[in-house]
């Protein structure tokens, strides 16, 4: 069984900055990845709840950095996607300073989970969050997600390929799994991780 019920999990609070966590008794997972990767529709697999999260067709649903809690000291934190074509240059800089600023300062992050769309992972700005992560040293888990519209054949070929790149970097462990929100792939092993990172 699982330390946390993350079916309990509810909603805190929007913000559009990052502000600091003075509680140190707080434990914090983030979910970052491109716009449109699946992030907030994992957080509704998650905590199987319809619409803890909102979700979209249209890119950049998520604007504001969303905190949820799967209990009290325990925080799922839903970043808004980067890569949204439509948004302004200046917008993608205060993006990726957000983040930066988000792993200095928030000594409550315990591990940062990466959403790459499995028909086209590692992009630019997702290599940009692998340097981040070892950078600030915090755990990685890398999840390939909608692994349901592509073949089996196809899937193993993109974790291959996923896994020679990350050899690239210097990374001590990172798991890389398979995601489906429709075949519910992989929801085991994203609980198993949440779990070992928030009892740490
Ligand atoms: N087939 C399939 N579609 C998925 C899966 N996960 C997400 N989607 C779809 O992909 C689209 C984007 O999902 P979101 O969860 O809103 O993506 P996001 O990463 O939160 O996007 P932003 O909020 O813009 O950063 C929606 O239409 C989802 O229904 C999946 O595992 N399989
Ligand atoms: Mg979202």
């Amino acid at each position: 069984m699982f330390k946390n019920n993350y079916e309990n999990t509810y909603f805190l609070t929007s913000t559009a900055i990052v502000k600091k966590q003075r509680n140190s008794d707080i434990s914090e997972v983030a979910f970052v990845g491109y716009s449109n990767s699946g992030k907030s529709t994992a957080i509704n697999i998650l905590t199987n709840k319809k619409k803890l999260a909102r979700i979209s067709k249209t890119p950049g649903r998520t604007q504001l950095i969303n905190y949820f809690a799967v209990s009290k000291k325990k925080y799922l934190v839903d970043m808004p996607g980067y890569g949204y074509a439509k948004a302004a240059k200046l917008l993608k800089l205060e993006w990726e300073k957000t983040i930066i600023k988000y792993f200095k300062i928030r000594a409550s992050l315990k591990g940062l989970v990466l959403f790459m769309d499995i028909r086209n992972p590692m992009k630019k700005l997702d290599e940009n969050i692998i340097h981040f992560a070892l950078r600030f040293r915090i755990p990685l888990l890398i999840l390939l997600t909608k692994s349901d519209k592509i073949t089996l054949e196809k899937r193993r070929q993109k974790l291959q390929i996923v896994s020679e790149k990350l050899s690239k970097f210097s990374l001590t462990s990172c798991d890389i799994n398979l995601f489906s929100a429709v075949h519910k792939t992989g929801v085991y092993e994203l609980r198993e991780k949440l779990d070992s990172w928030y009892n740490e």
